[in-house]
C-alpha cells in the first residue's frame, strides 16, 4: 500500500497513511436551511448567519473533488417527525425559551420538522443520487440512526467531517465516531458555529492529548493530498 497523508494538526492524517476512496467517507453534517438560511432555526435565535454560511463554498470544493475521485459521501439532517414523537420535551422547552420553538411554525415552515422547507439541505450542497442521507433526531449522527451500520457494511474506517455547527453536531458526531474506532479528520474551514469563539475552542479541543478526537485539517490540504 502506498501511504498517503493529509497535512493536519496535531499529526499527519490518517495515522496509518491508509487513505483510499473505498475506506474513507466525507460526512456533510446538517447543511440545512434551518441552520444557515434566512428564516430558519438559527436565524430565529438571532445568531449571525454569516458564521454558519462560511463553510458552504469550501464544502462545495471538497465535494467536487471527492465525488470525482469516487470517495464515499454521506449527508446528515437534524429533524423530527411531524408528530414530534421523537422530540424530547426538554429540547422543545429550551428552543421555545429562546424564541425558536422546534415544531412551531416559522417563515420556513415548522422548525426542524422533517419534510418542511427549513429542514431541507441547501440547494448548493444538495445530495446526489446514491449518496446516503442520515436523518437524526439529535446532535450526534450515530444516535438513533443507521450510520454505523452503513459505514461498517461499506468497510469505511476514515471519516472527514464537515458541516454545522462545529461545537454541537459536528463535535458530537466526531466524539461518537472516535469512540467507535473511526479515524477522524475535521476540516476547520468546512465547519462553522453560531459563535466564533466556540468554533475556535471546539477546534482546539480536538488537538489536545495528541489528537484526543482525531486531527484537524484544511480543505486545500485534503484536496492537494488526494488530487
Ligand atoms: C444545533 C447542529 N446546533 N446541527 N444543531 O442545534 O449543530
Amino acid at each position: 500500500m502506498a501511504e498517503r497523508y493529509v497535512d493536519a494538526d496535531p499529526y499527519p492524517w490518517p495515522y496509518n497513511g491508509d487513505l483510499r476512496p473505498d475506506n474513507t467517507a466525507l460526512i456533510v453534517i446538517d447543511m440545512q436551511t434551518d441552520f444557515c438560511g434566512p428564516g430558519g432555526y438559527v436565524d430565529a435565535m438571532g445568531y449571525d448567519l454569516s458564521l454558519t454560511r462560511a463553510p458552504i463554498e469550501p464544502i462545495k470544493a471538497v465535494l467536487a473533488v471527492l465525488r470525482a475521485k469516487a470517495y464515499h459521501i454521506i449527508h446528515t439532517r437534524e429533524g423530527h417527525r411531524s408528530d414530534l414523537a421523537d422530540l424530547p420535551e426538554n429540547k422543545r422547552w429550551r428552543s421555545r425559551r429562546i424564541g425558536a420553538g422546534i415544531g412551531d411554525p416559522g417563515p420556513c415552515g415548522r422548525i426542524l420538522v422533517r419534510g418542511e422547507p427549513g429542514w431541507a439541505i441547501i440547494p448548493e450542497l444538495a445530495p446526489m443520487t446514491g449518496e446516503p442521507v442520515i436523518d437524526k433526531p439529535g446532535k450526534g449522527s450515530f444516535c438513533a440512526t443507521d450510520l454505523e451500520l452503513i459505514l461498517r457494511t461499506r468497510g469505511i474506517v476514515n471519516l472527514v467531517l464537515t458541516g454545522i455547527t462545529t461545537d454541537v453536531c459536528v463535535h458530537t458526531t466526531m466524539r461518537e465516531a472516535n469512540d467507535r474506532g473511526f479515524e477522524c479528520l475535521l476540516l476547520e474551514d468546512c465547519c462553522g458555529a453560531t459563535d466564533k469563539g466556540n468554533h475556535d475552542h471546539a477546534i482546539k479541543m480536538v488537538k489536545m492529548q495528541g489528537g484526543v478526537f482525531g486531527a484537524v485539517g484544511r480543505s486545500d490540504d485534503l484536496i492537494r493530498c488526494i488530487a
